[in-house]
């Protein structure tokens, strides 16, 4: 069965729904949906807005404004089959008499899967696969983490040309520009977890929590945030203030880490340097993407971005694809994905 074109057109506007939120998701993929009446009109649409609230096939089922009797819902992942926070979506699409579904991305979670053949088996017309790329580049990190069991990493650093990220005092505000500074607060709201080692903490001092201007984001907005390391740390650091949540991980071992943080529903990790923390990352293929920002400075002298993690000779150099290059004021933003060869092979690029 395949998909009509004005069920295409739905499903390009329910990725635009999906992608809209600005909110915290908590580890939940971005999905939308829209319902059509029997005769192809747009009847209702919604989102979902994070772990905890109405799934988006809920929410536009809500939002119609006739009988979805005969009607036909397309979203962007597969209906779920489950109870988790919230009800199944295939009981709620077939209560309100749906004919017929039309979904992008299969849902990778074994625990929520299973959602096509219940409706097939409950006599509803179903179309799978239409624009699943678009949806599972959406959910890109998400998609990983599941299908991976582990989160995915994305390293984000900032340093001066010569590649370092503090002057020999260990001084570091502020190398980057202002445009870069607020690029990583916008992209620290959109991951579930910021990581950092106990190292960092104890040198920079830092909050860790998303600002805009001077305004602090409330806790339940904010990502939660990781430091890693054994040895003491004072309560009193910033880290453990009450701006967000705190998650102290008294191990060196990456596995260790990214499992516990898998555990707690985390998908989507920022690590946030410093050198040794990074280092042990990428020795162990755990870095899935880097966000690097350079500033037009030079220190010669002070901590270097990330120490030897293995590669000896210029053959096993680490080059990123899928590459972008963005001006952040006077700042370059490069980012890109790690090659498959410097990836765990059980975390490579889905
Ligand atoms: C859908 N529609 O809008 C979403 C789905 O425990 P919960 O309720 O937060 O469920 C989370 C899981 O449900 C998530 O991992 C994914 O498999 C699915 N998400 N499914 O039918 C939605 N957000
Ligand atoms: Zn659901």
């Amino acid at each position: 069965m395949t998909a009509l074109p004005h069920e295409i057109d739905a499903m390009r506007r329910a990725l635009e729904l999906a992608a809209a939120p600005d909110v915290q998701f908590r580890g939940n993929p971005r999905v939308g949906a829209v319902i059509l009446s029997p005769d192809g009109n747009l009847i209702g649409e919604g989102a979902h807005r994070g772990a905890g609230t109405p799934h988006a096939e809920v929410a536009a089922l809500a939002s119609a404004s006739e009988s979805t009797v005969g009607s036909t819902a397309v979203v962007t992942l597969e209906p779920c089959a489950h109870v988790g926070r919230t009800g199944p979506c295939v009981d709620a699409l077939l209560a309100a008499g749906i004919a017929r579904v039309v979904f992008a991305q299969s849902d990778p979670n074994v625990i929520a899967s299973g959602g096509a053949q219940r409706l097939r088996d409950a006599g509803i017309q179903v179309v799978s696969e239409v624009l699943s790329t678009q949806s599972s580049r959406l959910n890109q990190a998400w998609t990983y983490a599941v299908t991976r069991g582990r989160p995915y990493v994305t390293w984000k650093v900032a340093t001066t040309l010569d590649g370092r990220i503090a002057a020999a005092d260990r001084t570091s505000r502020w190398i980057t520009s202002e445009e870069s500074r607020a690029d990583v607060h916008e992209f620290r709201r959109s991951v579930d977890a910021v990581l950092v080692g106990r190292g960092t903490v104890l040198a920079d001092d830092p909050q860790l929590t998303v600002r805009e201007g001077s305004h602090v984001l409330d806790p339940e907005f904010q990502p939660l945030r990781v430091v890693m390391g054994e040895g003491e740390l004072d309560q009193g650091l910033r880290i453990f203030d009450e701006t967000a949540e705190t998650l102290w991980l008294r191990t060196h071992s990456v596995d260790e880490a990214l499992s516990t943080l898998h555990e707690r529903g985390v998908r989507h990790v920022m690590l946030e340097g410093g050198p040794t923390l990074a280092s042990a990352f990428l020795a162990a293929g755990a870095v899935n993407a880097v966000r690097w920002y350079t500033a037009p400075a030079i220190l010669g002298a002070g901590h270097h971005a990330v120490g030897d993690f293995g590669v000896g000779s210029i053959g096993e150099m680490c080059r990123l694809t899928q590459t972008e290059v963005t001006l952040m004021g006077v700042d370059v933003r490069i980012t890109g994905l790690m090659s498959s060869a410097h990836t765990d092979s059980s975390r490579e690029k889905f």
